[in-house]
């Protein structure tokens, strides 16, 4: 395990004797990289103009959304102050170690921790959400399989309701050839008309335009990325109960000036695993797990 650069833009990188890789900015514990088949296989799309220097949330890996996704709430909630999608993403967190592991197959994995508790965040955000917490963040790297997993802890004497989830931009060749599949039968809120309920009503999601879903509730822990028929990515979800969808297109990709290049929508699409709809509450000394692990089936 190497620790790369210094100050902000300071990353931990994890390698496998057979070569396969992960590394994550201190900022945010942001996945930005994660390679399979020996580290041929980049499984994770990046922009070209992702700010990598601390400056604003990662476009792309894995961002870390907590303690709110979107847009925080007009009123009622703590968190109507928060920026989009929480200060997890945008902080500096804790490298707090790493620890090799074989796993069932009895191949060699490597866990790396993260840390962030509320007196290492900065006055804003702090004002914005004044509770006590911890978080930790682990990072698991194996030969097929990469695995982010939070623990939550509530620090405070009050209990707390937050939202989390993994902002995931997975890397594919041609989304014209993408069907995401899992989700049938699925209620789900559409952000781009309207944010309307609506029911998954073919096997297959497929992205034909610009896509913002969040499924809720769904049965099964898997959502299956089929590329060109044949499987490319299992997500599998632990203690999540609802997995967001979402693919800017065209006009949205133009329009953010940290996605490049612009016609890289074809090159994405995020599957976003999360506890987004409605909100966690967590009791005083309390502590809640959740993640998921992404299979790479190339
Ligand atoms: O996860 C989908 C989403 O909520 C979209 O609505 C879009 O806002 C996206 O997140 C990116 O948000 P960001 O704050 O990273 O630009």
């Amino acid at each position: 395990v190497d620790i790369e650069g210094t100050g902000s833009s300071s990353k931990v990188i994890a390698r496998l004797p057979s070569g396969e890789s992960v590394e994550v900015l201190l900022f945010g514990a942001t996945v930005t990289s994660w390679k399979s088949n020996g580290g041929t296989t980049e499984n994770l799309w990046l922009s070209e103009k992702a700010a990598l220097d601390g400056s604003k949330a990662v476009r792309g890996g894995i961002p870390v959304v907590f303690p709110v996704f979107g847009p925080p709430p007009k009123s009622g909630h703590v968190t109507s102050s928060l920026p989009q999608h929480g200060f997890a993403r945008t902080s500096r967190w804790e490298f707090l170690g790493k620890s090799a592991a074989e796993d069932a197959a009895g191949s060699n994995s490597v866990k790396l921790d993260f840390g962030l508790s509320s007196s290492e965040l900065t006055e804003e955000a702090r004002k914005a959400w004044p509770l006590d917490f911890a978080l930790v963040y682990s990072v698991t790297l194996s030969k097929e399989s990469l695995m982010t997993v939070v623990n939550v802890r509530n620090e405070g004497q009050q209990s707390f309701e937050f939202q989390f989830l993994l902002h995931t931009y997975l890397r594919i060749q041609d989304i014209s050839k993408v069907a995401i599949n899992g989700l049938l039968g699925v209620a789900y809120t559409d952000k781009v008309l309207n944010a309307t309920e609506h029911k998954q009503s073919d096997s297959s999601v497929k992205i034909t335009g610009e896509v913002d879903r969040v499924y809720a509730s769904i049965p099964q822990d898997t959502t299956s990325v089929v590329e060109d028929g044949k499987p490319r990515f299992d997500v599998v979800r632990d203690n999540l109960k609802d997995t967001v969808v979402w693919n800017p297109w065209i006009e949205k990709a133009k329009a953010m000036g940290d996605f490049a290049p612009d016609e890289d929508y074809k090159h994405m699409v995020c599957v976003e695993v999360g506890a987004v709809n409605g909100w966690q509450t967590l009791d005083k000394g309390d502590v809640f797990e959740g993640g998921q692990t992404i299979k790479s089936l190339l």
